[in-house]
């Protein structure tokens, strides 16, 4: 052997080594941040398998007094901690990463993240005070006359103002990379992860003028009263961005990195770049779809909000088009022939991709229950169903959980510099998620359609409770059995990892996929000022007169005296 074949593998390695102690804030960061969002994630999910259990008539709740007093503060719990707290971090640390390799430039204002990051913390312990105490026990909506302790709402409003300074962060050390590069475009892991925090800064305007200015104040008894109607609205103003929020990370990394590890390329990165910028403009106006029984809103604002969440679903479908194309580049490159014989040529024995791909196929059914929601006469059938749990578990429960599980097998060994605990139980990981969350959200979907059975119900105990239920309830209790399993393996597989993985020789380098179309990116495509301001003239336009009308009509409605309901 030659001294320069041995020398060439240590130098790459000890350049790969040099390159990742530039980074060594970011590494710290992202490993704090997905690991409060796993530690928060499994308790959320310890109290989804409670719930689940009750649905069948077993009540896990009497045994775990006086740690939980009730279901209703079990789901408020489960809730949060799941679809804000869980989401929200495991975001932030997945870009500080992606945002920052992408750019291959460390963030430029240390002290912004660390800020941002010492926020959504305070943020968080704040808010479980009142959780854990059952001072709070308003469901992960909030909604007023629901009153909470002042410390909850505080504590989100920290969360969210965390969340913000990591995006300043972010774009401060993007303003920096365009200064050092002049003309050259943005690469596309960080132009999309940047376009979803851009979205996130609009979006959460709603949620932060409803808790600042009407529940806060309310709460800390210097408002009379609220106003049921107009925090809900702003509530959902904010609302259903937010799924974009947990939405996009995702598509970052099926658009970004899966194709890569695949084996092939991305169908098109322009096209790629167009969908992020087409949620920016359209993922906020669109809230009243939740609000289509909510009296006081006139139809056609509800009519308007309707036809942008067929447009918001638009780029979803150019998104299943698109990433099935660059799969399918990853099956041919490795030797898959014919129509579907491609399929079986995919990588199935890497977690990564596989828990990725099972995401994507449950998001296929996710999207067809959002655009039946979206259907005003169909919602009305199914709104405050069982439906929309079904729905809303194979998007933020699958699309986002699942693909972040994925993110996390190479994430993981990333920071850690260990390789996966256990490939194997991984694996298993993503079939039991696939296969538990069919059944679970089947029977939801099932039950709330074909029996109008309600959403956030203690449905063990409900006297109207009929035995023609029983199978659908049985079949989403043996998807939350399977799902038990899936979360314990997850856990095994990450734990296993941090504390007996394998020492890597070499740091494990982010996948990052190159574009099969080649053709130079239009300037259009990498400006932000138009689609801004797009956005902007959106929600002015979506939301504008409806909230001038609410603010003006305001009633300061007081709480009945002796009003909790839990
Ligand atoms: Fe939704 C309610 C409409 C997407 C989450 N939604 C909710 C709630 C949540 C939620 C949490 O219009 C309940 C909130 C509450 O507590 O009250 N939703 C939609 C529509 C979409 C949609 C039209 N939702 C999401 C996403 C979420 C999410 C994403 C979280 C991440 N949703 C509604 C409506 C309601 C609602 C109403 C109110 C209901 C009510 O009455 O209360 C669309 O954006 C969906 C578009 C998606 C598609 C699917 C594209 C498929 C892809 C996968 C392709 C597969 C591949 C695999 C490539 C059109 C991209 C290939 C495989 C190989 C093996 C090769």
């Amino acid at each position: 052997m030659s001294v320069q074949s041995i020398s060439q593998p240590q130098a790459a390695a000890s350049s790969a080594k040099a390159s990742e102690a530039r980074f060594a804030l970011e590494n710290r960061l992202t490993g704090w941040q997905i690991g409060i969002a796993m530690a928060a994630l499994s308790l959320g999910i310890f109290l989804g398998i409670v719930q689940g259990l009750e649905h069948a008539g077993l009540n896990l709740y009497t045994y775990l007094q006086p740690a939980f007093k009730s279901y209703y503060q079990g789901l408020t719990i489960h809730g949060v901690l799941n679809a804000l707290v869980w989401t929200t971090f495991f975001i932030t640390g997945f870009f500080t990463t992606a945002i920052t390799r992408s750019l291959d430039m460390p963030i430029s204002k240390p002290w912004l993240a660390r800020l941002g990051f010492g926020l959504m913390v305070v943020g968080l312990l704040m808010t479980a005070y009142p959780l854990f105490a059952n001072l709070a026990t308003v469901l992960y909506t909030f909604y007023p006359p629901l009153q909470a302790h002042w410390t909850f709402y505080l504590g989100l409003t920290l969360i969210v103002v965390g969340s913000w300074v990591a995006g300043y962060a972010f774009f401060f050390t993007y303003a920096a990379w365009r200064k050092e590069n002049k003309g050259v475009t943005t690469p596309f892991i960080a132009q999309a992860s940047l376009i979803t925090m851009a979205m996130w800064q609009i979006a959460t305007l709603g949620v932060a003028v409803e808790i600042l200015a009407m529940l806060l104040p309310w709460s800390l008894g210097l408002l009379p009263g609220t106003d049921a109607l107009l925090g809900r609205t702003l509530f959902w103003y904010t609302g259903h961005s937010l799924v974009y929020f947990w939405l996009l990370p995702a598509y970052v990394s099926w658009y970004g990195m899966v194709p890569k590890q695949a084996g092939g390329k991305l169908f098109s990165e322009n096209l790629a770049r167009l969908v992020f910028w087409l949620f920016l403009l359209l993922s906020t106006p669109v809230g009243f779809h939740h609000q289509y029984t909510d009296p006081g809103i006139p139809q056609g604002w509800k009519m308007l909000h309707g036809l942008f969440t067929f447009g918001v679903a638009f780029p979803s479908l150019i998104t299943a088009f698109t990433v099935a194309a660059s799969l399918e580049s990853g099956g041919r490159a490795r030797g898959g022939k014919g129509w579907f014989g491609w399929i079986k040529k995919l990588p199935w024995d890497n977690p990564s991709f596989t828990a990725q791909n099972f995401a994507m196929i449950l998001f296929a059914f996710g999207g067809i229950s959002g655009v039946t929601n979206a259907s005003y006469s169909l919602n009305l059938a199914v709104h405050n169903t069982t439906w929309i749990p079904g729905h809303f578990h194979l998007t933020v429960g699958s699309a986002t959980t699942l693909s972040f599980f994925g993110i996390a097998y190479w994430l993981v060994p990333k920071l850690s510099g260990r390789g996966l605990f256990s490939r194997k139980a991984a694996l298993a990981q993503a079939w039991t998620w696939l296969f538990g969350m069919i059944f679970f959200s089947n029977g939801m979907h099932m039950l709330g359609l074909h029996f109008g059975a309600p959403r956030r119900t203690m449905l063990g105990a409900a006297p109207y409770r009929d035995a023609a239920w029983n199978p659908m309830l049985m079949e989403s209790v043996l998807g939350v059995l399977i799902l038990t399993v899936s979360a314990f393996l997850f856990f095994y597989v990450i734990i296993g990892t941090v504390l007996a993985g394998k020492k890597l020789k070499e740091p494990v380098e982010m996948p990052v996929a190159e574009s099969m179309d080649t053709s130079p990116t239009p300037a259009w495509l990498d400006t932000w000022r138009g689609w801004v301001y797009g956005a902007v003239a959106l929600v002015i336009l979506a939301y504008g007169p409806m909230l001038y009308v609410l603010f003006n009509e305001m009633q300061l409605i007081p709480l009945p005296p002796g009003l909790r309901v839990w």
